[in-house]
């Protein structure tokens, strides 16, 4: 069965999505989600014009012959945009062998190791009124997990913060917070370690207070505290029992984990920016984390992300894959499919995507009382209408970067 054409298909429906469609000469057909938020178009070009070509004609059997060959022979390994691309490639091939197969991809990874996939959402809020209002709404939908943003008083803007929710016919509420904005430059945005580290434990005290102590409730630190600060974060939390706290401090510098692990016993998520083995190698072996927090589409597919779990199952490190909506469908299929298969699943972020996104990618997956699976259909269970996704070309689009008072570009 050869590899016969390679297509890269970037739709914009809700957000910038590219999508790698492989297609054999007996006329399968494979996805692979290659979407890298706000650097998409790099992705777009590795693909079309150093991938694609090495492709055609190869044996689309040969999965890791293929992830060796494109991961040493570019000589330049590991890196964002090299490994979304490989990923893509990755899972394209898992669909289709699954397909030719006629099986759900999760079959080939040694079939359901659970019922289903424990999922968690985003609720935020300006204020307590709009947070807890956030919170019943996600409730509602059933799930039995959730992530709890906040605004900071002081603060202009700050990350994972929605605008006004929308109702979504009876579907209820939808409180969408999509960091990326369609524009030019990126949206610069404030930022202040102090205010921060003085206001959240109050807001997580109120929603324990209104919640009850049993939902498991998560936070995302997202990268902006030094190490000792992230531990007297994790301290100061330690009474609300957090099921996890995510990007505590940036970690390109593992061992500055040691230092927070030093200080508390929140459970700590790492590595949604992280795209090899490599980058969690000390964070692994030293016990510094408790779930790993990579995507498929990011960290070489899932051939690579599956060595990643097993090497982190022999250290009681669980899964706790990156699921935003940057996350194509394709993306989250693939990680669903995952999830269901390894012994060491955590939990599956899911942020659900947008009426068009959905108009664009048809889906299997299923989301029942708070878990997730991905459907029975041969492969990953999805599908991409392509004539649909050109109604939406690219359009520029940034994550936004912050700024401290005194004007000192900070991380975001
Ligand atoms: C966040 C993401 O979902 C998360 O945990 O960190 O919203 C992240 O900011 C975006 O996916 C970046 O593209
Ligand atoms: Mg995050």
């Amino acid at each position: 069965m050869k590899i016969q054409s390679a297509e890269v298909i970037v739709t914009s429906p809700d957000r910038n999505f590219v999508t790698l469609k492989l297609t054999t000469d007996d006329g399968l057909t494979g996805l692979g989600d290659a979407t890298l938020n706000g650097r998409e178009l790099a992705v777009v070009s590795y693909l079309r014009d150093h991938v694609v070509p090495l492709l055609i004609g190869r044996d689309a059997h040969q999965i890791e012959d293929t992830w060796q060959f494109l991961y040493r022979s570019a000589y330049w390994r590991r890196g964002p945009v090299t490994m979304a691309a490989i990923a893509a490639v990755d899972v394209a091939l898992w669909d289709i062998k699954a397909k030719a197969a006629g099986m759900p991809l999760y079959q080939l990874l040694g079939g359901a190791s659970r019922t289903g996939l424990m999922a968690y959402g985003h609720a935020s809020g300006r204020d307590l009124p709009e947070l807890f209002d956030n919170v019943r709404s996600y409730l509602d939908k059933g799930y039995k997990a959730i992530r709890i943003q906040t605004a900071v008083p002081g603060l202009r803007a700050i990350y994972g913060v929605a605008g006004n929710a929308t109702t979504e016919g009876n579907k209820g509420k939808r409180y969408d917070y999509e960091p990326a904005q369609r524009a030019d430059l990126p949206v610069e945005e404030d930022w202040d370690t102090r205010k921060y580290l003085t206001h959240l434990p109050g807001v997580f005290e109120a929603v324990r207070n209104e919640f009850g102590a049993d939902i498991p409730l998560l936070h995302d630190g997202h990268h902006r505290m030094t190490p000792i600060q992230a531990a007297k974060l994790g301290k100061s939390l330690e009474p609300y029992d957090l099921f996890w706290l995510e990007d505590c401090t940036p970690a390109e510098n593992q061992a500055a984990l040691r230092l927070v692990r030093q200080h508390t016993t929140t459970p700590l998520a790492i590595g949604e920016v992280f795209n090899t083995v490599w980058d969690y190698q000390t964070l692994i072996t030293e016990q510094l984390i408790d779930y790993v927090r990579s995507a498929v589409t990011h960290t070489g597919g899932i051939s690579a992300l599956k060595k990643i779990l097993d090497f982190a199952a022999q250290y009681q490190i669980k899964s706790g894959m990156h699921g935003p909506t940057d996350i194509s469908p394709v993306g989250m299929a693939a990680a669903m499919h995952l999830g269901l298969a390894i012994h060491n699943f955590g939990i599956q972020e899911y942020m659900s995507h947008g009426a068009l996104t959905n108009s664009v990618f048809q889906q299997t997956f299923t989301f029942t009382d708070g878990m997730l699976h991905p459907g029975e259909q041969p492969g990953l269970g999805v599908s991409l209408d392509v004539d649909e996704a050109g109604k939406y070309p690219y359009q520029t689009a940034y994550l936004p970067y912050n700024r401290l008072a005194d004007g000192t570009v900070h991380d975001w």
